[in-house]
């Protein structure tokens, strides 16, 4: 018996020594897996397709980026992904600041109510000391960040009527996902929040389990959340959220320099890529929505100051979990935009 084992182990131990030369060689996986909870044709999911292109371009074919969308690494659970980058479920990942948020806290900025007035307010952050005390605190979770995208700007839709004032929303069911920030902005505009997953959110529309939901002008639009009642739709751009695109620690340290400077290169051009092109697209998508008969309502100044006065508790409550000394570098970012 003895004898035995030790044949095996030695034909066990020579099968490796002829191995590993061969692993040397290969050293990249068959496939890196990409999740995001968006697929094409939405700018989220054309992102990831174009990471995955030239990364595949610049690799000469070698590095395999595959793109995973709804969530479907985590069953669709979007507030889990980070934990799944984090342990190595995922490879690597373009998230959206709310889906992280529950994991890294300092995400939650982002989602202050009407804290980013425009597109420039969004760069002045995510270009700037603040994006980069955002990424720390991405890779103080574990996790290693390599460049910004943008899901959008998130407007206002329901199944009720015009929403122009903060009474419009009283009573009213709004689905919202990621953080309980997002519970105490509505529970402070006197709605009723209810968390819920992506995948959850058109089915509950459309049962009228929920009454109203908050997204970017193209999700509403490619999702077609005109059919599910949703014919209201305020334009307040109260808060946008950027996307990161990130990698699994170990997966990142298996890579040379050179090819992680491809890499994040990669993700730097697609990231950029993909906001011009959401951006380009909001007015013909405005068009195309009102189009489909969905009544858009744009806010005055005071009008939008006035949901403004009535989310300031969300600032108290939420500023010490973001950290003080990140919302004034944010908001000095801002000012001086
Ligand atoms: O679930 C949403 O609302 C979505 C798709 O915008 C996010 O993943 C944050």
């Amino acid at each position: 018996e003895k004898m035995r084992n030790s044949t095996i182990l030695c034909a066990a131990a020579a099968m490796m020594l002829a191995v590993i030369p061969i692993q040397g060689l290969a050293q990249y996986k068959n496939e890196y897996t990409v999740s995001t909870v968006l697929p094409a044709p939405f700018p989220w999911g054309e992102a990831a397709e174009r990471w995955a292109e030239l990364v595949d371009e610049r690799s000469n074919g070698e590095i395999n980026f595959k793109v995973y969308p709804n969530a479907e690494l985590v069953s669709g659970n979007q507030t889990r992904e980070f934990p799944a980058l984090r342990s190595g479920v995922i490879d690597f990942a373009i998230g959206s600041t709310i889906n992280w948020s529950p994991q890294v806290p300092e995400l939650n900025l982002f989602s202050l109510p009407f804290l980013m007035p425009d597109y420039e307010a969004i760069d002045a952050l995510t270009g700037g000391e603040t994006g980069e005390m955002i990424f720390e605190a991405v890779r103080a979770k574990g996790v290693v960040p390599l460049a910004w995208g943008e899901n959008g700007f998130r407007e206002l839709s329901n199944s009720n009527g015009v929403i122009d004032e903060p009474s419009d929303l009283e009573g009213m069911k709004i689905r919202v996902v990621g953080s309980p920030l997002f519970e105490d902005t509505f529970n402070a505009l006197g709605a009723n929040p209810t968390q819920m997953s992506w995948a959850d959110a058109k089915p509950a529309l459309s049962t009228g389990a929920v009454d109203g939901q908050e997204n970017p002008l193209s999700v509403f639009h490619i999702a077609n959340i005109h059919e599910v009642g949703q014919t209201y739709l305020t334009r307040w751009h109260y808060m946008a959220d950027p996307l990161i695109f990130a990698a699994n620690r170990n997966i990142w340290a298996s890579f040379s320099p050179e090819d992680q400077a491809m890499i994040k290169q990669a993700a730097v051009d697609a990231g950029l890529w993909e906001i011009e092109q959401s951006r380009a697209a909001v007015p013909s998508l405005r068009g195309a929505i009102e189009e489909r008969g969905v009544t858009i309502t744009e806010l005055t100044d005071e009008q939008v100051a006035e949901f403004r006065d009535a989310t300031t508790s969300v600032y108290e409550e939420w500023t010490p979990q973001i950290g003080a000394e990140l919302v004034e570098t944010a908001r000095e970012a801002i000012a001086n935009r």
